[in-house]
């Protein structure tokens, strides 16, 4: 009788058999070469030699061996492992060469093509006319101030003395963000700035303010439910209607040349005491065009004059609600549309037209800077 065989070992693991690590080895070389794109073969590495590949598995039973079989088990799975490692980084490089080649093809430039063919846009017209405008008050000394688009009820009506039942804050002329009760509404002026400018500075406030203002206004040829308006705000001591004339002159100077007058026409508005209507005298016809027999002028429709906006003398309510002292500080606020202002300044006969966004409305007012 023989004696028993020592080495024998009943965990003997067929995965580590040569012929299963051939059948492994050959199926994850076939799949690498088989493998079409870096992503296929990406998909390929894991699956043939991720954790839970076959050749991985097998090698984790190595252990599982009597020791004198391990040796033999590890080179075999070893070289199986780095038979298909090598396969890996050849097919590997295959595809990227071949992918630089694509990518040359594909994203080439052609250098030759005419290159100022493009046709080149222009600044809109409504963007230099606010430049404009804040360079004339820039060039008085005065800084630019800022507020949100989506702006408070109490900053858009409150600090300027609205009260709680006038009719610019329904719903019919304000757009309110979500519900009427949220008190959060688009801002249909920039006056709220005025409010913002005096509660974050220190006085005396000399700013100018311009942007984006909206109001539930249909679009037609001299409304748009969004627009811009610029506002001037001074608040220091001693200031009088004669400070807001002079400066509503220098300013038209500034946009227009020729030193136009400029005439106030009382009027009203909650946040200024007193207020007036600004009008300054048509810079095409000066005023000619109102004379029995002359030729009509189509700027002013031969009224001589053009409005141009709003102002007052900012109402001591706006100064208490910003905590400024009003028996301490005077102050004035001018403000107007930017859009109107184009209109009448350029001609242009239709809100349409800034808003649409045909280049062939913007061209003519050149690339200016
Ligand atoms: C105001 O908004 C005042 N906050 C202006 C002001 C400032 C007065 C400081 C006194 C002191 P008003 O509602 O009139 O005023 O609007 C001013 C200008 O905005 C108008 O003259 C007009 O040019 C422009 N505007 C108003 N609604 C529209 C609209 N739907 N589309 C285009 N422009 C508009």
């Amino acid at each position: 009788m023989s004696a028993p065989n020592k080495s024998y070992d009943p965990v003997e693991v067929s995965s580590l058999q040569p012929d299963e690590l051939d059948q492994a080895r050959d199926e994850a070389l076939a799949a690498i070469a088989a493998a079409g794109s870096l992503e296929a073969l990406k998909e390929t590495r894991l699956a043939h030699t991720g954790d839970r590949s076959p050749l991985a598995l097998a090698n984790r039973e190595i252990g599982a061996l009597p020791p004198a079989a391990r040796a033999e088990a590890g080179k075999r799975i070893g070289a199986a492992r780095g038979a298909v490692a090598q396969a890996l980084k050849t097919r590997q490089a295959e595809l990227e060469e071949e992918r630089d080649q694509r990518v040359l093809v594909e994203e080439a430039v052609d250098v030759t093509l005419p290159w100022d063919r493009a046709p080149r846009g222009a600044r809109h017209p409504l963007t230099t006319m606010q430049e404009r405008m804040a360079d004339v008050f820039l060039s008085m000394g005065f800084e630019i101030a800022e507020g949100p688009e989506i702006e408070a009820e109490w900053f858009n009506f409150d600090a300027l003395n609205f009260k709680p039942d006038h009719p610019a804050r329904t719903m019919q002329d304000t757009f309110f963000v979500e519900s009427e009760d949220t008190g959060v509404v688009l801002r249909t002026h920039t006056s709220p700035v005025q409010a913002r400018a005096l509660l974050s500075r220190e006085l005396p406030v000399y700013v100018v303010a311009l942007g984006k203002t909206f109001r539930t206004d249909e679009l037609d040829a001299t409304h748009t439910p969004v627009f811009h308006q610029m506002e001037g705000l001074a608040v220091d001591e001693g200031l009088t209607m004669a400070d807001l004339k002079g400066a509503i002159d220098a300013f038209v100077t500034g946009l227009f040349g020729g030193h136009l007058p400029v005439r106030l026409r009382p009027s009203y508005f909650p946040f200024t005491e007193p207020s007036a209507e600004v009008d300054m005298q048509c810079f095409v016809c000066r005023g000619a065009s109102i004379e029995l027999g002359a030729e009509p002028c189509r700027t002013c429709g031969s009224e001589g004059w053009i409005e141009i906006g709003g102002c007052g003398m900012v109402n001591p309510r706006v100064l208490t609600a910003a905590g400024v002292d009003p028996e301490r500080y005077s102050g004035w606020a001018f403000g107007l549309g930017v859009e109107r202002t184009l209109m009448f300044r350029h001609g242009v006969k239709d809100m349409h037209d800034m808003v649409e966004g045909d280049i062939r409305f913007t061209l003519p007012f050149g690339m200016e800077i």
